[in-house]
């Protein structure tokens, strides 16, 4: 791998372009942010409302699962992904197809926030039926995937010119992280796709009045769960390239990290099914086939664990680090010029609980005791909420200042951030999941009788808990609050660099990276396992779903129960 020490000065229409799908998600996170505190006083009975807006607890928890979870994290693989591919690529964008791609989803956002704004569309992140939104919210989702996949389809061409320019070197290792990432995306929203286009658009429409919710289901989580390595990919990317170098060391494989990187193309999709384990009509055996590879998927998590400590351990070494632990207090924890260590290293921190509660979940009987309760709040907030959020907030406030020449002010307050953030997960999270092996639910809304003693219900237990998890909730409030104040200060610094310099620290490799000859230099082989892989699961349970019921919906007072029917 080569160290990158030039910038690389992009068109001002893509500097234009990228500013948009940097900063538009920032705006927006500052209502989704709200929402999720509103949502924790709520529980813990601080406010009556889930929300000081007025707005209803569906509306509100929308908005923050929406914004949170799926614009900003598909805004940032899009801008990141941008970023890469110019600098390593060293070739711009296509003009069009970068304008076409950012137009589709600012447009696509804009659509489906108007009913999610108006009480339109209070149907969850995890939008599938029998919860059903203003057709409006599908068709906007729809164009924002779509602009996403555009985006990806622009890079293909800068690629191959790349690779047939530069034949006998393996793809940057950063072009390969992206490139997973969208291929996942791609193939995983195909089923989205289906969804959305013929069961979900045309039912909300009333061109149809009832749907296969199994089905339905099944199509959401055969692209929800891959969707969150979408989410996490771009960090990793970032933990192996950047991180090392700014950390004082270099990476310590490139060999493993590519590993990696095809063990997520490969394993990332066919395991949906454990988000499914409660659910009737599917055989076990393909309940089980999708546990196991749930457990194989996190294989390339603790490979990155390793290879990440030990490139850190380099770093610290060569910092003065001695001993066995002497190298970590050597790290720069708290360097304002590298912000993004302190990001990634809080991230990393949490991580580790939160990728230890995904293996919880992803034993089948453990999970009995804990599926829709407040531990799923807990686990996914230490892993989307944690790393992946840490990233995004740190790289994009880069990126920004990258794309305006604008130096980043309050450079103090925004190394605060990732560890006041990290403060806030560690009280937010756990209290979340002792509340659930608690028996606390993962949503309520139907009245928080818990907290009064004088009701039968009430659970001192629980009152605790949500009182812990407001508390960490509201530190985690006023890190962003920092956060956006070091923005503010940021926009408002006159520019002192010419604008659209990209520069992306880049590490170098301790060992040997791999030869083109070598398997894990290779993208086609691994795409068609994944492939196979994909049908070979998903078989069997989408017919097992396709047998039941269709008479599922609509949900209404008079049908209120989904009916399940597995026709022998
Ligand atoms: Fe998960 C539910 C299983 C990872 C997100 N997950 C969710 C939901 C979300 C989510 C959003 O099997 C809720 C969905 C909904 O709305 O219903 N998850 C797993 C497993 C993993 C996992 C096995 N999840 C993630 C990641 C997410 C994410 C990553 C977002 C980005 N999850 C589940 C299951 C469910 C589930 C079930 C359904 C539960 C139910 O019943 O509903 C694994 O891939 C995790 C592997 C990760 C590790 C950690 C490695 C640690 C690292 C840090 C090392 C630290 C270092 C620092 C190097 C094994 C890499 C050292 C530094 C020093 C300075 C010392």
């Amino acid at each position: 791998m080569t160290t990158h020490r030039e910038t690389f000065q992009i068109s001002p229409l893509s500097r234009l372009l990228m500013t948009i799908e940097v900063a538009l998600p920032i705006v927006l996170l500052v209502l989704g942010v709200y929402h999720g505190f509103m949502q924790t006083l709520y529980r813990a009975g601080i406010i009556q409302s889930s929300s000081f807006a007025g707005l209803g607890y569906y509306q509100g928890l929308t908005l923050h699962g929406v914004i949170n979870a799926v614009v900003l994290t598909t805004f940032f693989g899009v801008a990141f992904g941008n970023a890469v591919m110019q600098f390593y690529l060293r070739q711009p964008l296509i003009p069009w197809v970068h304008a076409l791609s950012t137009g589709l989803m600012v447009v696509g956002t804009l659509i489906a926030a108007l009913p999610m704004l108006l009480g339109a569309a209070d149907v969850l992140y995890t939008f599938y039926p029998p919860l059903k939104a203003h057709p409006a919210f599908y068709i906007g989702a729809t164009l924002l995937v779509v602009g996403s996949w555009t985006t990806f389809f622009g890079w293909i061409p800068l690629i191959r010119r790349w690779m047939s320019e530069n034949a006998g070197k393996p793809m940057p290792l950063a072009v390969l992280g992206m490139v997973v990432t969208f291929i996942i995306w791609f193939l995983c929203t195909i089923p989205l796709a289906i969804e959305v286009l013929f069961m979900l658009i045309p039912w909300s429409l009333g061109w149809i009045d009832a749907i296969n919710i199994p089905l339905a289901r099944t199509l959401f989580w055969f692209f929800g769960h891959p969707l969150v390595y979408f989410w996490l990919l771009p960090a990793y990317t970032i933990y192996y390239t950047i991180l090392p170098r700014e950390a004082g060391g270099k990476l310590y494989s490139a060999y493993a990290a590519r590993l990696v990187f095809l063990l997520f193309l490969v394993f990332s999709i066919p395991v949906g099914l454990h988000h499914q384990y409660t659910e009737p009509g599917f055989e076990r055996f393909w309940k089980g086939f999708h546990a196991l590879l749930t457990f194989v998927v996190a294989i390339p998590s603790f490979m990155t664990a390793f290879t990440v400590a030990a490139s850190l351990e380099h770093a610290g070494v060569q910092r003065g680090g001695r001993g066995l632990f002497g190298w970590i207090w050597k790290l720069p924890w708290f360097d304002a010029n590298r912000p993004i260590v302190a990001y990634s290293l809080a991230g990393l921190l949490i991580f580790i609980l939160g990728g230890l509660t995904g293996l919880v979940n992803a034993s089948y009987n453990l999970n009995q005791t804990i599926h829709n309760t407040g531990f799923i709040s807990g686990h996914f907030h230490m892993t989307v909420g944690g790393p992946v959020f840490l990233i995004i907030l740190g790289m994009s406030l880069e990126l920004f200042s990258q794309l305006t020449g604008k130096p980043i002010r309050g450079r103090g307050w925004n190394i605060a951030v990732p560890y006041l953030w990290a403060i806030g997960i560690y009280i937010f999270s756990p209290a979340m999941m002792i509340g659930g092996l608690l028996g606390q639910p993962r949503r309520t809304n139907m009245g928080l009788s818990y907290l009064d003693p004088s009701s039968p219900h009430f659970r001192l237990d629980w009152v605790v808990t949500s009182y812990l998890a407001a508390i960490g909730a509201a530190i985690m409030f006023l890190a962003f609050l920092i956060y956006i104040g070091v923005w503010i200060a940021t926009i408002a610094a006159p520019a002192t660099k010419p604008a659209g310099e990209l520069y992306l620290a880049t590490a170098e490799i301790l060992h040997e990276d791999a030869p083109t000859t070598s398997i894990v230099a290779k993208l086609r082989p691994w795409l068609a396992i994944a492939i196979v892989l994909i049908i070979v699961s998903y078989w069997a349970p989408l017919q097992q779903a396709l047998r039941t019921s269709e008479k599922a919906a609509p949900y209404t007072p008079d049908n209120p129960v989904p009916v399940v029917q597995v026709k022998k």
